[in-house]
């Protein structure tokens, strides 16, 4: 898959969402009112042309990585390494407050770490901030670890010091480690996991095999194809990294979860499985407020517009993160979509000058989530 194109319909018989029910493995990045972003071969660009969509090819993917991605920035971000270094280092620093926990291994033996901040107290409300499920989606490592660095670093200063006294964060910067490490020395550009599949391809698709309507829909944005970015795998949790998010949320009691993505600048709540609402008013009303307040917490620090939506909006997808921990638990849910908000900003391959900045318009969303459901857990 090696071009990069823009798909626009051509008339009302071709609306843009049937390219999201055709078979033919692509892999989407952008979906927009008025058009679609794909990454795909000539053959799957031409397919497409012959159905009647208009198709432009934006940029081959050499192109687009020469344009985008320097070598310095790798280092500005996080490797699975690193990251694990750092989280030991906040851990010891403050040993009363934080703990890393190795919750998982990778399916190459990858610690998979979350750090638990909070006072020792047992029984109280804990949050979950997960981030990297898909390995290109740098940034999604960087705002939850820059999360847990501000929590750590700030424990003795309110309002910090009494979340951690009242209830426990948790902080999982890299559920997909593997991919991630795959992205950084291989291709740029990968999604998955490193799963050997049985047809020889690799990977399933983390965030596709949790296990709430696992595997109900078979369309493009969620495939039984192993080969295709999106593969639910061949059973619900059959991957060691949604096992490890799984026995901890298991375990825990989490009032609220946020996982990090990019890109689009979106924030998304459940369902994505069906187009219906979540049925409980009660839980649609407050995701809906929720998703709002965060919206507009962020647009105050630097302007950006993160739009809020029901996950399936997007398009549908089935055994999702927030799919199961809000249909299995009943926990309030949000898939944040951080920047840019277009390909043309860079898409997937964002600048490191952008790390602070979105962490920054990020903080406040992350801190009234905290705020709110510390002191409210919804029953
Ligand atoms: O496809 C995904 O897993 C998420 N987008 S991403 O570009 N980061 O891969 C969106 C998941 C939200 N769920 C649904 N759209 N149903
Ligand atoms: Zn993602």
């Amino acid at each position: 898959m090696n071009i990069i194109a823009r798909v626009t319909s051509s008339g009302p018989q071709k609306p843009l969402g049937d390219v999201l029910r055709a078979p033919l493995g692509i892999d989407v990045w952008e979906v927009k009112p008025d058009h679609l972003i794909i990454r795909g071969t000539e053959a799957q660009l031409d397919r497409l042309a012959s159905m009647g969509y208009r198709i432009e090819q934006l940029e081959d993917v050499e192109r687009h990585l020469s344009t985008f991605d320097r070598a310095e920035a790798t280092e500005q971000y996080h490797s699975a390494a690193s990251l694990e270094e750092e989280l030991r280092q906040l851990a010891e620093a403050r040993p009363d407050i934080a703990e890393m926990i190795e919750i998982g291994r990778s399916i190459e033996g990858r610690p998979i770490v979350a750090l638990r901040i909070g006072d020792r107290r047992g029984g109280v409300p804990k949050i979950l901030f997960m981030g990297c499920h898909h390995a290109r989606e740098w940034i999604a490592v960087e705002v939850p670890f820059l999360l847990a660095k501000e929590l750590v670093e700030r424990a003795d200063e309110a309002p910090v010091a009494g979340w951690l006294t009242s209830g426990e964060v948790w902080v999982a910067p890299m559920v997909n480690p593997d991919g991630h490490e795959h992205s950084r020395t291989q291709e740029r550009l990968w999604r998955k996991n490193r799963r050997r599949n049985h047809d020889g391809s690799f990977g399933v698709d983390p965030n596709r095999n949790y296990g709430y309507m696992w595997g109900i829909l078979d369309v493009p944005t969620s495939s039984h194809v192993p080969s295709d970015e999106t593969y639910v795998g061949p059973r619900a949790f059959s991957e060691p990294e949604t096992q490890a998010i799984r026995d901890l949320v298991g375990c825990e009691r989490f009032a609220g979860v946020i996982t990090y993505h990019s890109y689009s600048q979106l924030i998304l709540y459940p369902w994505g499985y069906t187009e219906k609402p979540v049925p409980d008013a009660l839980h649609r009303g407050q995701m809906i407020e929720m998703a709002g307040q965060m919206q507009s917490l962020i647009q105050g620090v630097h302007g950006k517009v993160y739009v809020p939506q029901q996950s399936s909006e997007l398009y549908p997808t089935a055994g999702d993160t927030t799919d199961w921990t809000y249909g299995t638990y009943g926990i309030p849910s949000f898939t944040i979509e951080l920047r840019p908000r277009t390909f043309q900003e860079g898409g997937f391959i964002l600048p490191p000058d952008q790390i602070l900045p979105t962490w920054e318009e990020n903080r406040p969303a992350a801190f009234q989530f905290i705020e709110q459901l510390l002191a409210a857990p919804v029953a």
